[in-house]
């Protein structure tokens, strides 16, 4: 049963959100990918965010560019936390989706990491970190991963 869910707003996002599909799996994190955009699909978003927490989903990477309104509303249909990744899909290259998911008005919390491929793998590491709370075998993984950061950088 996936534990996190990874929700990008559109297809041609697919390749971009790769990287955080591969972290998860690299510490045995079980995670689903699903596309669907806050503004072409609300409903089905909001029947996602109002599910997730039942289907057993623990964190939820929303990912979007140019408004990237999509975390913000999945997070106004859920209480399980969302981490948001702003991607360089637009004309600004991201600054857009950077600004519109850092700049959550107070009340309805959304993290933020950076964009594009650092941010898709920090959200996967920060998700580990979150469910590493609660399941020991993820935090365990994670924690392996951390030491053997510091054996390859000498
Ligand atoms: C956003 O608009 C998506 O997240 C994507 O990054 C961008 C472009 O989407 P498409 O027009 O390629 O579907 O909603």
């Amino acid at each position: 049963m996936p534990l996190v869910a990874i929700v990008m707003g559109s297809k041609s996002d697919t390749e971009s959100m790769q990287p955080a599909a591969e972290v998860l799996a690299k510490l045995g994190v079980d995670y689903e990918v699903l596309v669907m955009s806050a503004h072409r699909m609300p409903e089905k978003v909001r029947q996602f965010g109002q599910a997730a927490r039942d289907r057993g989903i623990e964190v939820i990477i929303a990912a979007a560019g140019g408004a990237a309104h999509l975390p913000g509303v999945l997070a106004s249909w859920t209480t399980v936390p969302v981490i948001g990744v702003p991607l360089a899909s637009s004309e600004l290259k991201g600054v857009d989706a950077l600004y519109s998911i850092v700049q959550m008005p107070a009340g309805i919390p959304v993290a933020c990491v950076a964009i594009g491929s650092a941010g898709a793998k920090n959200a996967a590491y920060l998700a580990a970190e979150i469910l590493g709370l609660k399941h020991d075998e993820i935090r365990r993984a994670y924690e392996k991963y951390r030491s053997d950061l510091q054996g390859a950088s000498q």
